[in-house]
């Protein structure tokens, strides 16, 4: 009998607090646990009433309900008529009582996709109204209600106005049709590719109700190293059925197209795009892909980079590739995102230029429903990089933002890094392409030059794993990708707070605390892996750790000694007139804050400029004394934040709690890691001792050296 009551207790009280997977994400809708503003937020909430007839619609008014029932512990009715429930939510054109209580003149301002969230009088009585123009926005307005619940905010007197400025919010999945993830560290791939369409794994509809709480309205699919098979009449059936639950949460489906996908697929000799067979093959095989799904948003592709094909094996330019299948796709309403991530290993040209000496030209020469996705660095993803050259560039084309949300160059998914500040750093980067205030956001977001169609994508994190992003921390970064795509405005720490209320607890200690590192997380990452504007030093072909001996790679600009340049003499990348010139890409007004040594931010240093060891910063330190106490600065804040997060124990659950813990000990030792095997190469070029408070090494540089992982994941 004991024991019984003993497992029904464990199961009753215990059980939930041990079972957090995090599969529920930001999404969990937990019994708001301050009494007091339950029993308010019960007074408030009654009855639901979610007018319209869309899969849309029907998706907003299941979560409402869901939502709601969670965190007020109580079932919520659907009242039968506009006006008797106490939240109303629905499309404005479509519902009188919506047209009284909000003036048309408040829906403007909403466009397509935005929503007016109000708290109004209506029969003596308060109201929650969510309105929108269009089913999508019903969806968004939503979400955000849920949210502010969520997050436990007062909603006694709403006036929200929300709306996106970016256009096209996309994930970018690297998937594979054999379920592995390119720079994946989640699992395999969510798709399922073999038993889709029969079975549709209830995870896509999770996967869809996450991404339209953050807004986004587009899933790539495919990796940009593309293979042609999916768009066979096998693999569109698979789509298709992917596309119909997407696109009951507002996101549309676009794939990857292989250039040479005429010659591999329709058996045609060529894939040049000027050959009118080969038109006419990418014409048919668009009217084809909507037949299958009459939304589907268009094609991505990666051309004539790292070895994919592209028109450039035709001696055709990419205007020409990108406009032969923009021209297949625009009699649907489809676009095509033509990346702009191109370097070639002819050219003995410093890598950093090459994308924007080949794009720039072809401004102005591109359809108009093609969009030009750019990195949002010059090389690669790196944990710091100055914003791409091309932002500000082509005034009379479309960019858009690519960022990598998938830890592929900071720590996979053992490392805590919040990327918001990495995003933030560079939408908030002047181009000064019209004057001081030309932002990379605006840039992107089309306001600069008035483009009617704007972008931002994100190389995703997800994978099979049950928690979808790997560490408990890195489904932050997916969160903070989609707010920052609705609102690049939105400051890092909010959107860390409102991830951290949802996901974790609303406790102000645990909120406080956990907020505090993870803001300085990337700067600390920064420190132990890349310092001083430090790039592209970590191991080749896998990424995994540090690597800056490496000489050998199959092209040099894959070597790190590329990039860093350290001998006896000094260290960093001359990218001045004197060296590269590649500063001559950016406005003048920028290339003399870079260009002047004095001037150049420190975190910028070995971006630009190449120094003797014995060079001064302004703070005193010479630059290897610099390198070393910034190694070791980034590994003593690891072990602060292991310090904190033990600390927080007693403010949630056990099994996210552990499984921080444990990863945080992995990345205390990847820290030292990089710090150890970094300094010790560069010292031979520096000769020099560490200075105090820099830790010895405990092993050799030898050691370091000798380290293999051909099983790293993510290849
Ligand atoms: C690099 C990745 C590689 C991708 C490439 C790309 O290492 O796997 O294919 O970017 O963006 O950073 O195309």
């Amino acid at each position: 009998m004991k024991k019984t009551l003993c497992t029904l207790l464990f199961f009753v009280l215990l059980y939930p607090l041990l079972a957090e997977d995090g599969y529920r994400l930001w999404l969990r809708y937990e019994k708001i646990d301050n009494n007091s503003l339950l029993q308010t937020y019960r007074a408030a909430i009654n009855s639901i009433q979610v007018t319209g007839n869309s899969a849309v619609i029907a998706s907003a008014r299941q979560e409402l309900l869901t939502g709601l029932q969670g965190l007020l512990g109580k079932s919520v009715t659907q009242s039968p008529s506009p006006g008797t429930g106490n939240i109303l939510a629905g499309t404005w054109q479509q519902n009188a009582l919506l047209r009284t209580l909000i003036p048309a003149d408040h829906m403007k301002a909403t466009g397509k996709e935005g929503f007016v969230i109000r708290t109004v009088r209506y029969q003596q009585k308060r109201v929650i109204v969510i309105a929108a123009n269009e089913d999508a926005g019903v969806l968004y307005g939503v979400f955000n209600f849920l949210r502010l619940l969520q997050t436990q905010q007062p909603i006694s007197n709403l006036s929200i106005t929300s709306a996106p400025t970016i256009q096209l919010r996309l994930l970018n999945h690297w998937d594979n049709l054999d379920r592995t993830v390119e720079r994946g560290y989640a699992g395999f791939s969510i798709w399922d590719w073999h038993r889709l369409p029969g079975y549709t794994d209830p995870r896509y509809t999770d996967y869809a109700r996450a991404n339209a709480s953050i807004g986004i309205n587009g899933t790539v699919l495919t990796n940009v190293n593309a293979n042609a098979r999916i768009l066979s009449p096998e693999y569109l059936e698979k789509v298709a059925a992917l596309a119909h639950i997407f696109r009951r949460y507002g996101i549309k489906v676009y794939l990857t197209a292989r250039f040479s996908a005429p010659v591999e697929a329709g058996g045609l000799k060529t894939a040049d795009p000027l050959d009118p067979t080969v038109q006419a093959w990418w014409k048919e095989k668009a009217t084809e892909i909507y037949r299958y799904v009459p939304d589907f948003g268009g094609f991505l592709v990666k051309a004539n980079s790292e070895g994919q094909p592209g028109p450039q094996n035709y001696h055709r330019t990419h205007a020409d590739g990108a406009n032969m299948l923009a021209d297949a796709v625009a009699p649907h309403g489809g676009i095509v995102m033509w990346r702009a991530f191109v370097y070639s290993n002819e050219k003995p040209d410093d890598r950093f230029k090459q994308a924007y000496n080949e794009f720039k030209p072809l401004d102005g020469q591109f359809r108009k429903n093609v969009v030009v996705q750019v990195k949002n660095g010059p090389i690669d993803f790196q944990p710091r990089e100055p914003f791409h050259p091309l932002f500000g560039a082509m005034p009379a084309t479309p960019l858009m933002m690519e960022f990598q949300i998938t830890q592929e160059y900071l720590g996979f998914a053992t490392n805590l890094v919040y990327l918001a500040p990495l995003f933030k750093e560079c939408l908030d980067s002047d181009t000064y392409a019209k004057g001081k205030g030309s932002t990379v956001a605006k840039v992107i977001d089309g306001s600069l030059e008035d483009h009617p169609i704007s972008g931002i994508a994100g190389v995703a994190n997800i994978g099979n794993d049950i928690n979808w992003c790997g560490h408990p921390f890195a489904a932050a970064n997916w969160y903070a990708f989609g707010r920052l795509a609705w609102n690049p405005q939105l400051p890092s720490d909010e959107i860390a707070n409102e991830w951290i209320r949802q996901t974790f607890s609303n406790n102000a200690t645990f909120v406080q605390s956990t907020s505090r590192f993870m803001m300085a997380s990337r700067e600390n990452t920064v420190r132990y892996m890349t310092p001083l504007g430090l790039h592209h030093i970590m191991g080749n072909s896998h990424h995994y750790g540090p690597a800056p001996w490496t000489n050998k790679a199959q092209r040099a600009d894959w070597d790190p000694i590329y990039y860093h340049r350290a001998d006896s003499t000094g260290i960093g990348f001359d990218r001045t007139a004197a060296g590269s010139n590649a500063l001559a890409q950016y406005s003048p007004d920028l290339r003399r804050q870079y260009e002047n040594l004095k001037d150049c931010p420190d975190n910028y240093l070995l971006w630009f400029h190449r120094v003797p060891w014995t060079y001064r910063l302004s703070s005193g330190k010479t630059v290897w004394e610099a390198l070393c106490t910034e190694y070791q600065a980034g590994v003593s804040a690891v072990r602060d934040m292991q310090k904190t997060w033990n600390g927080l124990k007693p403010y949630i659950d056990a099994a996210r709690f552990e499984e921080v813990q444990q990863l945080m000990a992995v990345q205390e030792k990847e820290a030292v890691w990089w710090r150890n095997a970094c300094l010790l190469y560069f010292q031979t070029y520096s000769r020099m001792p560490f200075p105090a408070g820099v830790e010895q090494p405990d092993q050799t540089l030898e050691y370091y050296k000798s380290l293999r992982f051909p099983y790293a994941p993510g290849i």
